[in-house]
């Protein structure tokens, strides 16, 4: 039987490895950055890992908002200007995802390439 002493260490021994695991997680997760600018993405080809869940961080430097989206898997990552947000996409097959920013569809284009 443990003793009430080491009975604590243990569960704060747990608790401080629950609290890192999500740390490590996300900080071992790829990151791709994509600014938007001119009311263009760049960059406009992104090659990510295939099956492999990865972060896109969109930091928008166009005057007024733009609306990150993807319609396979299907996204959207709303960002005011001057702002960074993320969001996570779930693992893709080996292939080419369209994305386009919905506030400025004719210019704001780009694609991710899976391999
Ligand atoms: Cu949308």
């Amino acid at each position: 039987m443990m003793k009430p002493a080491s009975l604590s260490a243990s569960v704060l021994g747990l608790a401080a490895a629950l609290l890192a695991a999500p740390a490590v997680a996300r900080a071992d997760m790829p990151t791709f950055e994509v600014v938007a600018e001119n009311d263009r993405f760049t960059p406009e080809t992104i090659e990510v890992p295939a099956n492999t869940r990865f972060r896109l961080q969109l930091t928008n430097r166009n005057v007024g908002p733009e609306e990150f989206e993807t319609s396979t898997p299907f996204k959207e990552l709303v960002v005011g200007p001057g702002v960074t947000r993320s969001t996570i996409f779930p693992p893709l097959k080996p292939g080419s995802y369209p994305f386009f920013g919905e506030f400025h569809p004719d210019t704001a284009k780009g694609r991710f390439v899976a391999k």
